[in-house]
């Protein structure tokens, strides 16, 4: 059988209730988290981690308000609170997620032009991270994915996860969503039309 990774995405203080883009009970993804990893041969985390003044925060584009949208060069683009600002408290993993067993951490929207919600690819949907490589080259076929927030991150990673032929699943009850004029409905059936399971 071929081996299985659980892909931990973005949980970090930020996306924790009291954080700059907090996800409503982003953190009761935690114990769920810890309770599955140990049934996986290969744990890998995503870190979003932008550089101070990153293009996708509101406060870079005067007069924008977050959770607005605007044209960028690779397309339309959310605008955010600052968040996960590289080396802050708030770029930290959650302090009760136990990430020990991680082989992988994969850090991204580290570029100030581009914002990176999958795993994969970045937002111009053209730049890959190497995820796709290191998973292929390692032999792991089957992916579940967990983490913050489910409607971004977490649904355009599975939705790459899918394109680049890996078996992919989503562990609902260890993701929480932030549901921005309702993406996670939207998200949900992309995720169920491209054949990603759902469980
Ligand atoms: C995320 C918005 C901005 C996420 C990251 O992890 O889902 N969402 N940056
Ligand atoms: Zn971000």
């Amino acid at each position: 059988m071929a081996d299985r990774a659980l892909i931990i995405i973005d949980v970090q203080n930020d996306f924790c209730p009291g954080g700059a883009l907090a996800v409503a009970d982003g953190d009761a993804v935690v114990p769920v988290i810890n309770g599955l990893s140990p049934a996986f041969e290969h744990v890998i985390l995503t870190q979003d981690w932008h550089p101070a003044g990153h293009s996708s925060f509101a406060s870079s584009h005067p007069g924008a308000q977050p959770f607005s949208t605007i044209p960028m060069s690779y397309g339309d683009q959310t605008l955010w609170p600052d968040h996960c600002v590289q080396g802050t408290p708030g770029a930290a993993f959650h302090p009760g997620l136990d990430w020990t067993r991680a082989e992988l951490v994969l850090r991204k929207g580290f570029r100030a032009s581009i914002d990176s919600y999958s795993a994969f690819f970045e937002n111009d949907r053209r730049t890959p991270t190497g995820l796709a490589g290191y998973l292929r080259e390692r032999g792991i076929a089957e992916l579940t994915l967990v983490g913050l927030a489910t409607d971004y991150c977490v649904a355009y990673s599975a939705l790459d996860a899918i394109g680049q032929g890996f078996a992919t699943t989503v562990r609902l009850d260890g993701c929480r969503g932030i549901d921005l004029g309702g993406s996670m409905a939207a998200m949900l059936g992309r995720m169920r039309d491209a054949g990603v399971t759902l469980a």
